[in-house]
């Protein structure tokens, strides 16, 4: 099957209002003909460097400017990485994602650390993801010769919302990050957020900007805002499960090929909830007790509930290494 790159909104709208029964179904169908519908990769999140951001996303625990109970911390040691990731492959993990509260990335002490740190992760054998903010195609060379396999960028909402969740940066300037680590030939993790109050015509439109770039995000993650106290977004209604599943489905039937990942908000989610997600195309979950800052599911809890639902975890390097261009991409 190849994937289609020229969406509209219109479309993208008539599969997410669908009946609810048959937008899993179909999605459900789509999953089963592409991925091998039960294996769910894994990834571990680490905070590399927290708190202390200079930005001012509206959603984020990290922002300096919010007064929230987040501890900034300065950059962890490469230790403390590789044991982190350590531990994560030990349960299952194929990839381990690096978080820094940055706004984009310098060329100072602090990358070169960045750059220890993915190559010590990488002859781990785990896909090391990373998110740092905005990069330069120099930057992003860097990281794809240290061994880096993905780099985490979201779009979190559409264009049109964007100015009212974030000043301090432009889409478009989100769009040319992207755009630099595809040029270094690092896979592209790229997704947004649900429940910052947006509308479902910005869901659509923003899952059209992923869906019709040149070559879709092998990972797209779906977050559901975890409100947190202090930040503007703090008293947001938690996102019904019902818009979680759609989402899900609609991201995996215009991106059949990409690994869609139920993100931030599973730890005010029953299992059967999740379950639906499944179902519904989901094929990652970040797995470990804390995502960046907020909680998540106890690890055992997930185990119990990948015995529960018959899921194992997805091996890591299974398209190869990015840098090898054998991709099952279209
Ligand atoms: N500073 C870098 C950046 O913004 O690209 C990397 C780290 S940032 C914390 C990574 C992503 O986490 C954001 O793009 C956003 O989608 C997600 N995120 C942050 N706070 C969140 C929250 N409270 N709920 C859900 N997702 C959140
Ligand atoms: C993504 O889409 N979600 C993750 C990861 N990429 C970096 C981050 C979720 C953060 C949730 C809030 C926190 O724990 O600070
Ligand atoms: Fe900073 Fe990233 Fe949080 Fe925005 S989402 S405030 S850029 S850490």
């Amino acid at each position: 099957m190849t994937t289609k790159h020229n969406w509209t909104n219109e479309e993208i709208s008539a599969i997410y209002h669908q009946p609810f029964l048959d937008l899993v179904y179909e999605a459900a169908t789509i999953h089963r003909e592409n991925k091998d519908y039960a294996e769910v990769q894994i990834s571990s999140l680490i905070s590399i460097k927290t708190g202390g951001c200079p930005e001012d996303c509206a959603y984020c625990p990290q922002a300096a400017r919010y007064h929230t109970d987040v501890d900034v911390h300065a950059m962890i040691k490469v230790e403390e990485v590789v044991a982190a990731a350590q531990s994560a492959k030990d349960g299952g993990a194929s990839r381990l994602c690096m978080g820094a509260a940055w706004r984009e990335v310098r060329d100072n002490r602090d990358f070169d650390k960045v750059i220890d740190m993915v190559k010590a992760v990488n002859a781990m054998d785990m896909e090391v993801c990373c998110t740092l903010g905005m990069l330069t195609a120099d930057q992003a060379q860097r990281l794809a010769d240290a061994g880096l396999y993905a780099y985490n960028h979201n779009l979190d909402t559409s264009e049109e919302d964007y100015k009212r969740i974030i000043t301090t940066r432009t889409y478009d300037e989100r769009l040319k990050t992207i755009e630099n680590v595809r040029k270094a030939k690092l896979t592209v993790c790229s997704g947004g957020i649900i429940g910052l109050g947006e509308t479902v015509n910005d869901r659509v439109a923003m899952l059209r900007v992923l869906a019709n770039m040149p070559k879709h995000p092998e990972s797209v993650p779906i977050n559901a805002l975890v409100p947190v106290k202090g930040t503007p977004l703090a008293n947001q209604p938690r996102v019904p499960i019902w818009d979680m599943v759609r989402m899900i489905a609609t991201a995996r039937i215009v991106m059949p090929k990409t690994v869609v990942r139920l993100s931030a908000g599973r730890n005010e989610m029953s299992t059967l909830e999740q379950a639906l997600c499944f179902m519904a195309g989901a094929n990652s979950i970040f797995a470990g007790d804390k995502l960046l800052t907020t909680p998540n599911p106890d690890f055992k809890d997930d185990m119990a509930m990948f015995e529960l639902l018959g899921l194992t975890p997805r091996k890591a390097f299974k398209n190869g290494r990015p840098q090898e261009e054998k991709e099952a991409m279209a």
